[in-house]
């Protein structure tokens, strides 16, 4: 384990077996997700398809009820509590007995509460505090792990032409105040996941190159999630849409990993379970 991950939140201290990597299956209870919205809008299906998740190899089962695409409309916290809470609630028991942690996907105090309430104990901000700081207590009271995510201004506006003087060094110092302020509110630093933001505000080369550059996130000292999968980055290169993208994610979540991510947030998990294994597995022989 690098030093960053060997401290981390729950999250790593479950990963696999005698792996040092998490990976993350997506959960989108919505109507319009980028990739999959739709296919787990009934709460059955989506319980269902969790289930698989944890079968495939899960650590983490991330449950969403808004989507973030670009452009997406916002969805109220009552909206998102009705489409998350029921698979909160089914899955919460079984992944516990199976090891496997809750994450709720949100920005919203509301949602945190009530998905902290129901077993979750991971939350996944992807506006790192900025739209709900009382987040913050919400997280140091329950004990639970705080992932803050790079979002360059909010899912309406953020594609519309981005730009940085150094997409790497701007991201860095925007995780390091917001780490700062989740540790003045109470947050152990040692409960914080750190995620670059990978197509949130960002060109193409904008996120190969915060892949890229990873490594100089790790100064922070906290491990690193990161969230490739089927993102219009990979389109933009293969030319293939979000049905066709597996490959791109997995080749960018091993460079990653070469980098120093540790946590992968997928759609497809067994092969990224598979990939990322086997990446592991030869880097540490080479060591
Ligand atoms: N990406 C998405 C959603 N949540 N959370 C973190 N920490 N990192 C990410 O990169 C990330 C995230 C967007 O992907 P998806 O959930 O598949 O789509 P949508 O937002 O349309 O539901």
């Amino acid at each position: 384990m690098t030093d960053s991950s060997s401290s981390a939140a729950h999250v790593l201290r479950a990963a696999s077996g005698d792996f040092d990597f998490a990976v993350m299956g997506i959960l989108n209870v919505t109507p319009d997700s980028f990739s999959d919205g739709g296919a787990y809008e009934e709460p059955s299906a989506a319980i269902a398809h969790g289930r698989e998740l944890i079968a495939e190899g899960a650590r983490i089962l991330d449950i969403g009820g808004e989507s973030t695409r670009p452009g997406a409309p916002p969805v109220s916290p009552a909206e998102e509590l009705r489409r998350t809470r029921p698979v909160l609630e089914a899955l919460g028991p079984e992944a516990t007995a199976a090891g496997v942690q809750i994450s709720i996907d949100t920005s919203k105090a509301e949602v945190t509460a009530a998905a902290l309430a129901a077993g979750a104990s991971l939350v996944n901000d992807q506006a790192a505090l900025r739209y709900a700081p009382e987040i913050a207590g919400l997280v140091a009271d329950s004990g639970a792990d705080l992932c803050l995510m790079h979002m360059s201004g909010d899912p309406r506006t953020m594609q519309r032409d981005p730009h940085y003087d150094d997409v790497v060094a701007e991201v860095k110092r925007f995780l390091e105040q917001q780490l700062r302020f989740a540790t003045d509110h109470g947050v152990p630093e040692e409960r914080v996941l750190l995620d670059p933001g990978i197509g949130f505000g960002k060109t193409v080369e904008h996120n190969l190159a915060l892949i890229a550059r990873l490594d100089e996130l790790l100064a922070l000292g906290r491990p690193i999630l990161i969230g490739t999968s089927r993102k219009s980055f990979i389109g933009r290169i293969t030319g293939r849409d979000t049905s066709g993208r597996l490959a791109g994610t997995l080749a960018s979540n091993i460079l990653a990993y070469e980098h120093g991510a540790r946590v992968f947030r997928v759609h497809e998990v067994a092969p990224m379970v598979d990939a990322l294994k086997v990446t592991a597995a030869t880097l540490r022989q080479a060591r």
